[in-house]
C-alpha cells in the first residue's frame, strides 16, 4: 500500500473547505488507491465548526482517510504537509475598500509562507485559492524563498472549467469533448478566457471550436462576460459564492499537477512568470500548461491576435497593480 500523502486545508471550516475536504478524503484528488492525512487549519472564532467538520469526516467512515489534524495553529497544520491548499483568507465586506482586504490577506499570506517554508515536506506543492488569489500566491512565493517557485501556483482552473461548460451548452455537446480553452492573467474579472486554440472531439474528428460556432460575435462578447461574471451569477443565485465548482476545480487542478495532463489536453494554471508570452516575469499569471512527472510547464508557440494580446496585457496591467499594492501594504 501506498504511504500516505499530506494534505493541508486552510480556511476549513469555510463553504469551500466543507465541500473540498470529503472530496480528497474520498481520492479525487489524488487517485483512489492514494491513502491521505487531512491537515485543517481555520482561526479560533470558527474553531467549533471545524470541529465539527472533523466530527463528520469520522462519521463517514472513509477507507483511504488515514488521520486528521484539526487546528487553529499554523505551525503544526503546516508539518509535514505534500500538498498545502490556502483556501483561508479575509473576505471582501460591505464598505471595505480593496487596499484593505489587500492588506489583510498580505499579511495573513506572508505568516503562512515561513509556517509552510519551515515545516512542510521537501517540494511541497502549494496551490492558492483565497482572493485575490495571484497575489496572495505571489506574496507566499516571495516570504517562502526555499520553496521552489514551480511550486507556487494559484487556482484559476474554475474559471478554465467555467469556459468548457459555456462552450459545451452552447453547442450542445458533452463538456468532456472540449478541450484547451485558456484563462490568461487574473482570477478576476479582467481574465481573459480565450478560445482561439479550443477544440471538440466530433465524430469527424477535432474541429476548432471557431469553426463550429457560426456566430463568432458571440465568442467575442457574450461569453467573455459570462466566464467573467459567472462567479457573481452563482453569488445572485445562491446569496453565497461558488464553493462546489471551487472545490472540484481545485481537485482538478491538484490532480492534473500531481498524476499529468492527458496527451494533447492542456489547463489553465496561475503560475510564475517566466516572460512566455511577452508577460512580466515575476508575476503569478494565468497561462496554459500542460504536466508531466509533477511538474507543469506553459505551452509554447501559440498564435497570439490583436483582440488576444490587448486582453492579455490588460490583465497582466491589473496583476502589476495588486503586485504593487500588496507591497506598499507590507512595508
Ligand atoms: P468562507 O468565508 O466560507 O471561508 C473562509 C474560511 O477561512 C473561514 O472559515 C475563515 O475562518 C477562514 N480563515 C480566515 N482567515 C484565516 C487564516 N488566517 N487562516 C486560516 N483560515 C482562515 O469563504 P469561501 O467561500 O470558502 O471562500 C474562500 C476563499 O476562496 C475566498 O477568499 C474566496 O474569495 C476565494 N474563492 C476563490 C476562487 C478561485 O477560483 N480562485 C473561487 C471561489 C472563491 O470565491
Amino acid at each position: 500500500a501506498k504511504d500516505p500523502v499530506r494534505v493541508l486545508v486552510t480556511g476549513a471550516a469555510g463553504q469551500i473547505g466543507y465541500a473540498l475536504v470529503p472530496m480528497i478524503a474520498r481520492g479525487l484528488m489524488l487517485g483512489p488507491d492514494q491513502p491521505v492525512i487531512l491537515h485543517m487549519l481555520d482561526i479560533e472564532p470558527a474553531v467549533e465548526a471545524l470541529n465539527g467538520v472533523k466530527m463528520e469526516l469520522i462519521d463517514s467512515a472513509l477507507p483511504l482517510l488515514k488521520g486528521i489534524v484539526a487546528t487553529t495553529d499554523v505551525v503544526e497544520a503546516c508539518k509535514g504537509v505534500n500538498i498545502a491548499i490556502m483556501v483561508g483568507g479575509f473576505p471582501r465586506k460591505e464598505g471595505m475598500e480593496r487596499k484593505d482586504v489587500m492588506s489583510k490577506n498580505a499579511s495573513i499570506y506572508k505568516e503562512q509562507a515561513s509556517a509552510l517554508e519551515q515545516h512542510a515536506a521537501e517540494n511541497c506543492k502549494v496551490l492558492v485559492v483565497a482572493n485575490p488569489a495571484n497575489t496572495n500566491a505571489l506574496i507566499l512565493k516571495e516570504f517562502a524563498p526555499s520553496i521552489p517557485e514551480k511550486n507556487v501556483t494559484c487556482l484559476t482552473r474554475l474559471d478554465h472549467n467555467r469556459a468548457l461548460g459555456q462552450i459545451a451548452e452552447r453547442l450542445g455537446v458533452h463538456v468532456s469533448n472540449v478541450k484547451n480553452v485558456i484563462i490568461w492573467g487574473n482570477h478576476s474579472s479582467a481574465q481573459y478566457p480565450d478560445v482561439n486554440h479550443a477544440t471538440v472531439t466530433t465524430s469527424a474528428g477535432e474541429k476548432p471550436v471557431r469553426e463550429l460556432t457560426a456566430d463568432d460575435n458571440w465568442l467575442s462578447t457574450e461569453f467573455i462576460t459570462t466566464v467573467q461574471q459567472r462567479g457573481a451569477a452563482i453569488i445572485k443565485a445562491r446569496k453565497l459564492s461558488s464553493a462546489l465548482s471551487a472545490a472540484s476545480a481545485a481537485c482538478d487542478h491538484i490532480h492534473d499537477w500531481v498524476l499529468g495532463t492527458p496527451k494533447g489536453t492542456w489547463v489553465s494554471m496561475g503560475v510564475y512568470s517566466d516572460g512566455s508570452y511577452g508577460i512580466q516575469p515575476g508575476l503569478i499569471y494565468s497561462f496554459p500548461v500542460t504536466c508531466q512527472n509533477g511538474e507543469w510547464s506553459i505551452v509554447q508557440g501559440l498564435k497570439i491576435d490583436d483582440f488576444s494580446r490587448e486582453k492579455m496585457k490588460a490583465t497582466e496591467k491589473e496583476l502589476i497593480e495588486e503586485k504593487e499594492l500588496a507591497y506598499s501594504c507590507l512595508k
